[in-house]
Parts: structure tokens; sequence; C-alpha cells
């Protein structure tokens, strides 16, 4: 059924999909790699909002949640063809097309402090980095947005490396991710979004890695005993339009879409610790004997020492862009520590 719309989607005339009937509003389809309810659909949403009240109902947004148009992989694909006009795209499984983005895969490279990491995420630097990677790829990169610290569940606990020995857990599709998990110990596997939650239940894997907010919405919780939370690293999303449909767009629609996108990733940075607070919340009130662990700085330090390999092989692998992306984003993070140690972002 996926497959049949994602069909009758790719084969809409390119008028239809710019906006087409002179009597209509224009349509721009926005495809997003979770259901509704999750973090992206309550962005999105926003985006939408703000775009029909700018545009008086010029442009009509259609969101296209987890579910409809396929895997994240098949809505990049939609989105290069030009029959999406706007999707996000996680490096989680982005990281297959363009393999630098996986440096915000990378552990213990991005900030433990929250504000930190926003000034770093939208450093004029990194997306400048950034941009003509996605270009390349008929992409354009509009923002790049954390959807909270990853967490891992598992049925057994996950302090020490150790503790990983054996384990089969889920990553995303990026090849860096298993070779995280790996250097733990582990034994990872990669799976489409869609697939965890079956997979878990049939026991076909032991763990998954993912924000609270999508362990709660995706039922993860439901069939997992335990939940660590390590701050290794956020997850990182990104939201991209077509590039061909940005430069055929009118001037002062073009320069909408990115002042919007702006207002949108500011809602989102204020939003994401509290939906994930409160979805763990949630997970205990419905099952109170979850265990929920958060690593102190010695356990981490254990995961730490096993990363630095892992570091090596993605600049080795990825050069020039990869190091000169993990460049920026490291010298990112230290002006924004300087930043917000001047001057608080204070939420
Ligand atoms: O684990 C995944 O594949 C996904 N996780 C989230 C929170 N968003 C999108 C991504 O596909």
């Amino acid at each position: 059924m996926i497959r049949l719309r994602s069909l009758a989607l790719l084969t809409l005339p390119l008028l239809s999909t710019c906006g087409a009937a002179p009597e209509g509003p224009q349509i721009w389809r926005f495809a997003l790699e979770e259901p509704v309810g999750s973090l992206q659909y309550d962005a999105a949403s926003e985006f939408e909002r703000l775009i029909e009240e700018r545009t008086d109902g010029r442009v009509d947004v259609q969101l296209y949640p987890l579910g409809t148009l396929g895997t994240s992989d098949d809505i990049t694909e939609q989105l290069r063809m030009g029959s999406l006009q706007f999707a996000m795209a996680s490096p989680g499984h982005l990281g297959k097309t363009i393999p630098a983005v996986q440096a915000f895969l990378l552990h213990f490279t991005l900030s433990e402090d929250r504000d930190v990491n926003r000034r770093a995420l939208s450093d004029p630097e990194v997306l400048s980095v950034l941009r003509p990677l996605y270009a390349e790829r008929d992409l354009e990169l509009l923002a790049v947005l954390p959807e909270g610290w990853m967490t891992w569940s598992s049925n057994k606990p996950l302090t020490t490396p150790e503790h990983f020995s054996g384990v089969k857990i889920r990553t995303m599709t990026s090849p860096l991710l298993l070779d995280t998990y790996e250097a733990y110990g582990a034994d990872p596997t990669a799976l489409p979004y869609g697939e965890v939650y079956g997979a878990l239940q049939l026991g076909m894997i032991d763990a998954q890695v993912n924000p609270l907010f999508a362990i709660e919405e995706m039922s993860f919780y439901e069939v997992q005993s335990h939940l660590t939370r390590p701050r290794t690293a956020p997850f990182v999303t990104t939201l991209a339009a077509s590039s061909k449909f940005l430069a055929r767009l009118p001037a002062p629609d073009a320069a909408l879409v990115r002042t919007t996108v702006q207002d949108v990733a500011r809602y989102l940075h204020d939003r994401e610790e509290t939906v994930n607070e409160e979805r763990l919340a949630k997970m205990l009130a419905k099952k109170p004997d979850l265990e929920v662990t958060t690593l102190t700085d010695t356990s981490r330090e254990a995961f730490h020492a096993r990363v630095q390999p892992v570091i090596d092989q993605f600049r080795q692998d990825t050069a020039p862009e990869g190091p000169a992306l993990l460049d920026a984003l490291q010298l990112a993070v230290a002006r924004a520590e300087d930043a917000e140690a001047a001057a608080p972002a204070g939420r």
C-alpha cells in the first residue's frame, strides 16, 4: 500500500507538485520520517501553520508522516526527484548518501549542554560546509535540528561497554552507527524505523537507540525493561527542500521559506526537552517498573575511551568533506561554549 502511494506520488506531473491549479492554492508536500504526534510532526505542523498564515492561504502545506510514503531513504529519494518539496532527512539514514553528515552521529562530539548544541547546530560555518554537499544531490539544506538525547532501550542493564557484549542493538542505517556500537562490543543491526517494534517483539534484536519521545510513541518501551541515558549524542535531523523547487519559487516566497524555517527551528529547540521529559513520565506512568539509569561521568568515560578509533575511521573514510564538517562542528561547539559562558541563552 505504502509503495503504491509512493509510486502514485512519483508519477504526478511536475506542474501539480509545484502548485498547479490556477484556481486553487499551491500545494507544498512535506514528508516526515516520524508518525503523527512526533517532534518532526510537531515542527512540520508549525511550518504548515506559519506558511499558510503568511501566504494568506495561497499555499497549502500537506504533511506526509511515517507510514504514508515509505522509509527515510524513500522520502529522500522522492525529494531529490522533486515529487516532494520538503522532507526531514536524518543523518542516521542520510549518511549512506552523504557520508560526511555522519559527523552528527559521532559520540562525545557535541556538547552535554543543550544550549551549546543549539548554537553549534545553527553555526554559519557548519551550515556552509554542509550546503554544497546537499546541493550536489539536488537538495537544499534549510536547518539542522535536535530532537533530544539518544537513549538506549534494552532488556538488561547497559551501563558499561562489557554489558554490550553480544547485544543485538538496532541502529539507524548509516554505517558509522554500526562501527560505533561494534566499538562498544555490541552486535549491531541496521533497520528502518518502521521495523524496529516488530524486531524487538520477535526477539530478533535485544535493544535499540532513540530519543525518549520516540521510545514512547513507537511503543518500544512496551517490549523493553531498561532505559539508559548516556548523553553520548543528541538525535539530530535535517530539514531539506528540493533545490529545483526552491530555485523556481518567486524570490519573496523562497525568502519566506527560509525565515519560517528559522522560526520553526526556535520552536523545536524550545520544545524538545519538555516533550522528551513528558514522554518519559508517560512511559513510567504506564510501566512503573521500567528501570531508568542515567550514566555517571565515570561510566561515560569507559564508552568515550572506545570512540576515538571510530572518529579516526570516519575522518579517513569521508575525506575531505567529513573531516571539514567535523572540524567546523568542533570549532562551533567551542565558540558556542564561550558564547554561552558569556551570555547564557537561558531557557
Ligand atoms: O530511528 C530512526 O530510524 C528514526 N528515529 C527518529 C527519532 N526519527 C527518524 C528516524 O528515522
